[in-house]
């Protein structure tokens, strides 16, 4: 019997909406809601060839042990056993110090999953040695976005983004939304909306190091990578010397505006073009359009999260914002979110708690604080290989592939070989899970129902929308919550969370009910916006009515909230606080020059609209044509160094060295190199279309050492990173493979 169901898409974060078609239980396509009210009709090639990964012949469907004679099939109850014995005795002897997680992205859009593997770190506690090592992707994505945030507002829940409803001047400082589809910015059909922008007469300016899919299309200014903060510092100091900034509203939003303005005095744009290499004139008409049209804002992503100044440069963003005019106003800077009512006192303890963990808990490698209570995951090697209270012996990976995305891929992949138990959740073989012990195969998006929690605050129009499951899970696979459910009974002994929640587990069940993250999902959505309050909105949302009576989605007011920042404030006095030592001293560290002889080129990052980080290269639709990796430089760098369009060249870092063919344009600033992440498929991972396709792990280039990952927030430095470039024949004496 073949059905439509409605549901919606989580590759990435706009969430469109699909239409499934299920014969016999089977998921047979998928194809982009027109009535979706957002989206309408839109889906990118990804989400449509999520059907192939769905029926993969190569993903993971049985629980998976791993021998001498590599992996083989067991039951559920063995596997689950055994891990929780030699968890178990692990804990019992080293503490929980002594065991590790490490998240991925694709369990940010899950909310059952983000929830029950957060209470497993957390339950596992921390009395021997400290607590569990919790390490995701964060720390190579957003921990500085979010560590900015902290400072600013006093909670790294508060992250504004562009009103793009109402913005006339969208100022873009290293997103390429064209390709991305958006981040940290819930916008289906973002290219569609950027394009209304500048047809309703205003405009978008993209600053990136590449003329991107998004910069062709726009307005570009080329800058060097990694020197935005000298960029934001310079658009700072001309609002403050052009007599341009609206003291009388900063200073009602904000304490230490003064601070700013001084900290921004040195840098003219006449001294940082040198850094930057965007003309005086440029930064200054920037600046001046910026205070002078209504409705504008800046908005920064991944590249300006994952460089040597990830924290600075995300702080500035939105002291630009703030000294221009442009924060929480219509059209300009504002907050999203679930509005649930007394939002303000949970902001308020949540960033008073964050803030003191922040001060207070350092990790065992580097000692660097954590951020959203997560350590840098590019010491997770070193926590694994050096010895000592609280040495990790344990490791969960789950929905992640960090030996292709976090700096130093080879060292992890060797510490993986020194644990005593390591596990990973996930739906197919890979780089990574190809060195675990055990592989658990889940379900993907469509056999589990979902509501995009994480997201949430990331919405540039008000919108809910949950869904249900559209196929039961292929072969033995089961939700990650389930699996962390079960781990958590089976440990009962082992942690005083977990013998209550043992408890309670057991009484529901007399009562023919099961503990489920579903009632938590619920209450959310009850308490939210648009909710039903728990009954005191007749009509209003709760889980189960948005995917009975809404399963396109709601759109639950016309524009976003403005005029709401005191209560996104979490400091006494509920005014962002601008003025802090550990800015000042991201500062004073800028007139610091890199050593440039030796690696005389930059290195940064490049999303293809065909891939999904790692996980989207064995997707034949998407691997057409013989898809390959490849890097892309300047005419001007190749000419010099004998390399012409679709040679092999090789890259070399202070930390690596690795192969790849290059594609020459004149579409980036001279000096630099991109190269896309999430490639390196080396024959580890058993699927087969993406080894064939090979190509090379760029992160071999990043370094794990303490003193390259951001001081302040933990981040892997992945953008801007110094690098050496030549023709693979010439360098290496390798011909091209
Ligand atoms: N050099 C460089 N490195 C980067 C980046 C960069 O721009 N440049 N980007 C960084 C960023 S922003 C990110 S988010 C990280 C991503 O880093 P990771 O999250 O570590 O890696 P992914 O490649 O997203 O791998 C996701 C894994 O989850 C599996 N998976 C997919 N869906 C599910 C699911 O529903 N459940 C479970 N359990 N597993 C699932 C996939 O098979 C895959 O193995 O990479 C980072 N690394
Ligand atoms: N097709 C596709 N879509 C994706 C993903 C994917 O892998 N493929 N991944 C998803 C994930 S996990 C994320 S986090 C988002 C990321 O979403 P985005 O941030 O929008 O995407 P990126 O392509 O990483 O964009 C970063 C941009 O910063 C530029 N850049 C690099 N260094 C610098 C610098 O120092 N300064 C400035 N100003 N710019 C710089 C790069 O050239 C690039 O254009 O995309 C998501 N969407
Ligand atoms: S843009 Fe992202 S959410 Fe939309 S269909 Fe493509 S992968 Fe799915
Ligand atoms: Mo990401």
């Amino acid at each position: 019997m073949v059905e439509q169901h409605t549901t919606y898409c989580r590759i990435c974060e706009p969430l469109c909406g699909m239409i499934a078609t299920v014969d016999d239980g089977r998921l047979v396509a998928l194809r982009p809601d027109k009535e979706h009210p957002l989206s309408s009709g839109f889906a990118c090639q990804k989400g449509i060839a999520f059907t192939e990964v769905q029926n993969d012949p190569d993903r993971v469907t049985t629980p998976l042990r791993r021998t001498e004679a590599g992996f083989e099939p067991v039951s559920w109850d063995d596997a689950m056993s055994d891990i929780a014995d030699r968890l178990g005795a692990i804990v019992r002897r080293d503490g929980p110090a002594a065991v590790g997680c490490y998240m991925g992205n694709p369990a940010a859009f899950s909310y059952a999953h983000l929830m029950w593997l957060t209470m497993f770190v957390k339950g596992l506690g921390g009395r021997r040695g400290g607590p569990c090592h919790n390490f995701s992707a964060s720390t190579q994505d957003t921990s500085s976005r979010l560590l900015a945030s902290q400072f600013l507002y006093g909670t790294p829940t508060s992250v504004p983004i562009p009103d793009l409803q109402r913005i006339e001047m969208l100022v873009i400082v290293g997103a390429n939304p064209v390709v991305s589809h958006g981040s940290f910015l819930t916008a289906p059909r973002i290219h569609d909306r950027l394009r209304e922008i500048v047809k309703d007469g205003g405009r978008v300016v993209v600053i990136d190091p590449r003329k991107t899919e998004t910069a062709t299309q726009f307005e570009w200014l080329g800058i060097r990578p990694g020197s935005d903060p000298y960029f934001l510092l310079s658009l700072l100091h001309v609002l403050f010397e052009d007599g341009l900034v609206d003291r009388r509203r900063a200073d009602r939003q904000a304490d230490g505006l003064d601070w700013l303005g001084g900290l921004a005095l040195p840098w003219s744009p006449e001294r940082t073009v040198a850094h930057t290499g965007i003309e005086p004139d440029a930064v200054r008409a920037l600046a001046h359009a910026l205070s002078r049209t209504r409705r504008a804002a800046l908005y920064g992503r991944l590249g300006t999260c994952v460089g040597e100044f990830g924290t600075l440069t995300s702080y500035l963003l939105d002291a630009v914002n703030l000294a221009a005019g442009n924060l929480d106003v219509p059209g300009g800077s504002v907050f999203s979110g679930l509005q649930i009512p007394g939002m303000k006192w949970t902001n308020t303890a949540l960033g008073s708690a964050l803030r003191s963990a922040y001060r207070t808990k350092r990790t065992r490698v580097g000692s660097f604080p954590l951020v959203t209570g997560y350590a840098p995951a590019a010491l997770m090697a070193k926590e694994i290989t050096t010895p000592g209270m609280g040495q990790m012996k344990a490791l969960f990976v789950s929905a992640g592939n960090p030996v292709l995305s976090v700096p130093n891929g080879n060292e992890l992949a060797s510490a993986m070989a020194e644990l005593e138990l390591s596990v990973a959740l996930d739906l197919y073989v890979t780089e990574t899970t190809g060195l675990c012990d055990y592989i658990l195969p889940v379900t993907t998006m469509y056999e589990r129902d979902d509501f995009a929690l994480t997201f949430q605050g990331f919405q540039a129009t008000a919108f809910r929308q949950t869904t249900e499951a559209v196929v039961t899970p292929r072969g033995d696979a089961r939700g990650e919550w389930e699996i962390f459910d079960d781990l958590m009974g089976r440990l009962a002994g082992h942690a005083p969370m977990f013998a209550v929640m043992a408890v309670v587990r057991r009484a529901l069940r007399l009562r023919g009910k099961r503990m489920n993250p579903r009632v938590l999902a619920d209450a959310i959505v009850r308490m939210s916006e648009g909710g039903d309050r728990f009954g005191l909105r007749k009509s209003g949302l709760t889980f189960a009515r948005l995917t009975q009576e809404h399963p396109h989605g709601k759109v639950l007011s016309d524009y976003l909230p403005t005029g709401v920042l005191p209560s996104m404030v979490a400091y006494r006095g509920r005014r962002m606080k601008l003025e802090h030592d550990e800015i000042r001293r991201e500062v004073d560290k800028l007139s610091r020059d890199d050593d440039a002889d030796e690696y005389p080129m930059q290195l940064i990052g490049m999303r293809e609209p065909k891939s999904e980080n790692s996980w989207m290269h064995n997707t034949s639709s998407l691997m057409r044509g013989e898809r390959r990796h490849r890097a892309l430089m300047h005419e001007l760098d190749a000419e010099p160094l004998g390399i012409r369009d679709g040679d092999r060249i090789t890259v070399a870092s202070r930390t690596g060295e690795i192969e790849v063919d290059v594609e020459t344009t004149k579409d980036i600033v001279v000096g630099v190199i991109a190269i896309p992440h999430g490639w390196g498929h080396n024959g580890s991972g058993t699927w087969h279309l993406a080894n064939r396709a090979r190509g090379a792990n760029v992160n071999e280039l990043m370094s794990s050492e303490i003193t390259d990952v951001e001081s302040l927030s933990g981040m892997s430095r992945l953008t801007g990173v110094p690098v050496r470039v030549a023709r693979a024949e010439l360098n290496s004496g390798r011909g091209p493979s």
